[in-house]
């Protein structure tokens, strides 16, 4: 166990007694070999060197959409520092909180030991201004993930970055690799947003969204709660789009994140198909796309094959509004020209606009459990701005009276968890250190290669039921990845009795 330590406060002792990542008082770079109780539970390994990478987050002003913002960046980037891992490594990121107030971060998607997850108030608290954690967990994992604050609205205002794992194996070859994050911005403090549509504050632009022409695939209409002034690709809007150089010939790895904290973008890349290959950091069986839908906090792969000499416009239309942000990838012997037409989206389209095509190429059936099995409704109470689930409001900063009833379950169990939406808005739901099987079609509990997802879109008047192993203990968040649903109630915790 960590020995006495005349440097640390009575307050990091006590977080350390209680198996919580340990916080260090060190302004800058701390030292690692310190850092946390999970090293201290490893007293036989020496001195470590320092971590892979350090996430210095601080507050500063950009103007992404030409209008000066304060946002909460990562090392000054937009997004935050891409982290690059390979398959089996050890996970060591320090994250170094240089704000005013507190801050967490959580790794979206990865299945970590629960007191590395990042989330205040359920598995750590959060980390003081000043103060730095080490974050350091052996990968078990592939794929495209990303990491976020869990802390307040530190997401929208720039708090996040790509995490990629690369396989030791990958079975397709590219020649490059590349991230796109895309996410929405505002010129506004997030904090005012739900007090306007509330009606408590005077209304801006942000919250009176005119209908959209950018529709849902089927001409569904898709609701959105904020009229975001503009998005960003990788960190740049429209004014000076961001832009990939390639040769003729190249095949690209796109890894789509859709690191919005409200938004859903539907994707396409002029003169070009998307052979997707992997949702949510998971394989799928490959599938032709012509465009597709990234459901906020998703992620979608997609190879293209680049075919000719020239420039080539990646649209993404944010559902629900009329606004698109524009990428562009163009060949050495062509200057990057965007096509700022509205894309056209015909064809086939994927990822959730389509959850039923996903296939895993493996089986993903769970061993044999006792079955435990939930019913929740995603609903709400729309004039008041409240969002809840199973009727229950999860105690979050827009809904303080708020008391969740935690879903219990044990070690071993098979969790299956009906989720129906009776409220008009889609809702991203995510649970944290677990993949679960995506049953998208009713009935489909014995179906063989569903998708390994950690993250399901739920439609109005939709029903999606998902199932996993409960094989990783602790206290796990499970909420509506929209900001500002999950700062109105919409989160409930799974948690294994022991
Ligand atoms: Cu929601």
């Amino acid at each position: 166990m960590q020995p006495p330590n005349s440097t640390l406060s009575r307050r990091q002792l006590l977080q350390a007694s209680a198996g919580l990542p340990l916080v260090l008082s060190v302004p800058g770079v701390a030292q690692p070999a310190q850092a946390t109780a999970a090293n201290a539970a490893h007293a036989a390994t020496p001195a470590q060197s320092k971590p892979d990478y350090a996430l210095n987050i601080k507050r500063e002003t950009i103007a992404p959409l030409g209008v000066p913002t304060e946002a909460t960046l990562i090392n000054g980037t937009l997004p935050g520092t891409e982290i690059r891992y390979r398959e089996g490594d050890l996970f060591r990121v320090l994250v170094n909180n240089r704000l005013q107030s507190p801050t967490s971060v959580h790794w979206h998607g990865m299945i970590v030991p629960n007191y590395m997850d990042g989330v205040p108030g359920v598995t750590q608290m959060p980390i003081a201004s000043g103060d730095a954690v080490l974050f350091e967990y052996k990968l078990r994992q592939t794929g495209t993930y990303w990491y976020h604050s869990h802390y307040g609205f530190q997401e929208q205002t720039g708090l996040s970055g790509p995490l990629i794992i690369e396989a030791r194996d990958e079975s397709e070859s590219y020649d490059h690799d590349v991230v796109v994050a895309m996410s929405d911005w505002l010129n506004q403090p997030p904090e005012g947003i739900i007090p306007q549509i509330r009606g408590q504050w005077p209304a801006t632009a942000a919250v009176k969204p005119p209908p959209g022409k950018y529709t849902f695939p089927g001409d569904k209409v898709f609701n959105v709660d904020i009229n975001y002034p503009g998005y960003l690709i990788n960190g740049k809007s429209n004014n000076s789009p961001w832009s990939l150089k390639v040769r003729r010939g190249d095949r690209v790895r796109l890894r789509l994140i859709n690191s919005s904290t409200a938004t859903f973008f539907r994707v396409a890349l002029d003169g070009h198909e998307l052979r997707l290959i992997a949702a949510d950091g998971q394989d799928v069986e490959p599938l032709t796309l012509n465009n597709l839908v990234v459901g906020a906090a998703e992620r979608y792969d997609v190879v293209i094959t680049v075919k000719q000499s020239g420039s080539f416009t990646l649209h993404a239309a944010a559902l629900g509004t009329n606004q698109q942000v524009v990428g562009v990838i163009h060949t050495a012997d062509a200057a990057p020209k965007t096509n700022m037409k509205s894309p056209e989206f015909k064809g086939t389209s994927g990822g959730m606009a389509d959850y039923a095509a996903l296939r895993s190429p493996h089986p993903t059936t769970l061993p044999e459990g006792p079955l435990k099995e939930f019913k929740i409704d995603l609903g709400g109470q729309m004039m008041k701005y409240l969002w809840s689930m199973g009727g229950e409001y999860y105690p979050e900063p827009f809904a303080p009276d708020g008391k969740a009833t935690p879903l219990s379950i044990r070690y071993g169990d098979r969790v299956r968890i009906r989720l129906t939406n009776s409220t008009m808005m889609y809702h991203p739901m995510h649970l944290h250190g677990h993949f679960f099987r995506l049953l998208s079609k009713a009935g489909t509990v014995d179906d063989a290669t569903a998708p390994l997802k950690d993250t399901v879109a739920v439609g109005p008047k939709q029903e999606v039921v998902i199932e996993f192993t409960a094989d990783n203990p602790g206290n796990w968040f499970f909420h509506c990845h929209n900001l500002y649903h999950l700062a109105a109630g919409m989160a409930r915790v799974v948690r294994y009795e022991v």
